[in-house]
């Protein structure tokens, strides 16, 4: 007989936990005093790249909302809010050359202000994918990693100094990941480039997304020099990076190669940037299967790159199986994983978890203390924020809005993974520190539109947007009431 021992849980009593969002996905005011277009304005017009044919136009029309989505927080409990800044609100055009719109930084400011005095800490993304249109079209965005460099700079310098008094936890990077291999491979996501153009900005259109990678590295790794050198003394704030990545199981547990694939699987996704963070080098499984398509640090850069997180920034949503296929360099300029199929079901047939309305998400909550193990023994126990964890569910959009409201599905994700969590810090002496769950709101999903809600709260798109909070946002405090000053 199998005796089941409940596993240890706790979390510390300064724990901050709340909710996420991301400006092109709620904001809205596209064109509102004065902000410029992004690369997401542009992509959303190319016909049949967004689902249900919509943009982040109008969204949750937060940009004249912030005192209603703050209100939401209140009622919530929650004792953080992370949100990320729009580029070209703040510097429409994006350049280090180019004119600041003051009206773009006031509404910032106004809303770090009225969190503080609502006793919620900000957690701000400089960069959640909504990079400045014209630098895109004047050099590439990315692509050119000088350019990018110095206007990725300058812009952080100008937020800092602006928002540094009021927010003491920065992101610089939402998932670079997304932005390389869905913005130039897959192209799903802005700026939509895919492996097959035949004419690529950089001469070959498979070496794209380690260029773009690399070109993130390079600048978040300069945003938190100028932090830690021009503001941190003043300010006494942390910065890191956001990495997205699921946890992995062998399709074949018995068969070693698997195994070593789940690892692999994991050092092409997370690994690409947070070894680059940690240690100053790529992992040896992507020098290996890239061969010339990865770029290589120069010793200037390793060393700047190289403790560049004060925080390990960790959006988490689910697993995977993964079978082996081969490991000899990968010529494929589609394949971006390692060589691998990453797949829903094992070799016995038994599935990693329930469908979602997320093609790609299958919620499987023991992956997340796996992981964090994984994270915290390879980087050497780093402090970990949780920036984004959440599901969306099937079918949930063609629900009435009464059932909707009943998010039972999303509330036991929540509730199976943040014991996982919980587990992590208790049981596996990780160092998790806050966790913001996605999403405050329901909002724009990228490619998926309006269609797929990720939201705590429903939002009204067809009645002014308005807002309806669901079980899973007033269940949310009960839930670390559970945990928080337990270890
Ligand atoms: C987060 O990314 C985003 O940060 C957030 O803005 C978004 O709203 C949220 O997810 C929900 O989607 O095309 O097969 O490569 C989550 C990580 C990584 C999930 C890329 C989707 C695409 C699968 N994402 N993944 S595939």
């Amino acid at each position: 007989m199998v005796r089941d021992v409940a596993a240890k849980a706790g979390l510390p009593s300064d724990f901050l936990w709340g909710f996420a969002t991301a400006a092109y996905q709620i904001e809205g005011g596209a064109t509102a005093d004065g902000r410029g277009p992004s690369i997401w304005d542009t992509f959303c017009k190319i016909p049949g790249k967004i689902a249900d044919g919509s943009s982040g136009d109008v969204a949750c029309d937060s940009y004249h909302r912030t005192a209603q989505d703050i209100e939401l927080l209140q009622k919530t409990g929650a004792k953080a809010y992370r949100f990320s800044i729009s580029w070209s609100r703040v510097i429409p055009k994006g350049g280090r050359n180019d004119p600041i719109n003051q009206a773009g930084i006031d509404f910032y400011v106004k809303l770090a202000d009225d969190l503080l005095a609502a006793g919620i800490t900000p957690f701000v993304t400089l960069f959640h994918w909504d990079l400045p249109d014209e630098l895109y079209k004047r050099y590439g965005g990315f692509l050119n990693k000088d350019e990018f460099v110095a206007d990725f700079a300058h812009y952080s310098r100008v937020v800092f100094e602006a928002l540094g008094s009021r927010v003491k936890h920065w992101i610089t990077f939402n998932e670079p990941f997304c932005s390389a291999i869905l913005g130039h491979s897959i192209g799903a996501f802005a700026p939509g480039h895919t492996s097959d153009r035949t004419k690529s900005a950089v001469g070959d259109s498979s070496r794209e997304p380690w260029i773009v990678g690399h070109s993130i590295l390079i600048a978040h790794a300069h945003a938190v020099k100028i932090y830690r050198d021009e503001f941190k003394a003043r300010d006494g704030g942390e910065i890191g990076i956001t990495l997205n990545g699921d946890w992995t199981e062998p399709w074949d547990p018995n068969d070693e190669q698997d195994r070593i694939a789940c690892d692999r699987k994991i050092e092409f996704a997370i690994c690409w940037f947070a070894d680059p963070v940690y240690f100053g080098r790529y992992p040896e499984s992507m020098v290996k299967q890239l061969g010339e398509r990865l770029p290589t640090f120069t010793a200037e850069e390793s060393e700047l790159v190289k403790g560049s997180n004060d925080f390990y920034g960790m959006n988490h949503y689910c697993a995977n199986y993964i079978r082996h296929r081969g490991d000899a360099v990968v010529a494929d300029p589609d394949d971006f994983s390692g060589n691998m199929d990453i797949l829903f079901e094992d070799k016995f047939g038994n599935s990693i978890g329930p469908e979602t309305q997320s093609f790609w998400l299958r919620p499987h909550a023991p992956g997340f203390r796996k992981l964090i193990k994984w994270l915290s023994d390879r980087y050497g126990r780093p402090k970990i924020y949780v920036t984004e964890n959440g599901t969306s569910i099937k079918g949930e959009n063609d629900l009435p809005m009464e059932e909707i409201l009943e998010d039972d599905f999303r509330l036991e994700y929540f509730r199976s993974y943040i014991t996982a969590m919980a587990e992590a810090v208790a049981e596996d002496g990780c160092d998790v520190r806050g966790y913001m769950a996605w999403s405050l709101m329901d909002n724009f999903e990228w490619a998926e539109g309006y269609e797929t809600r990720f939201g705590v709260t429903y939002v009204d798109y067809e009645n002014g947007q308005k807002r309806y909070p669901k079980k899973s946002a007033m269940e949310m405090k009960n839930i670390f009431d559970q945990f928080v000053g337990k270890v």
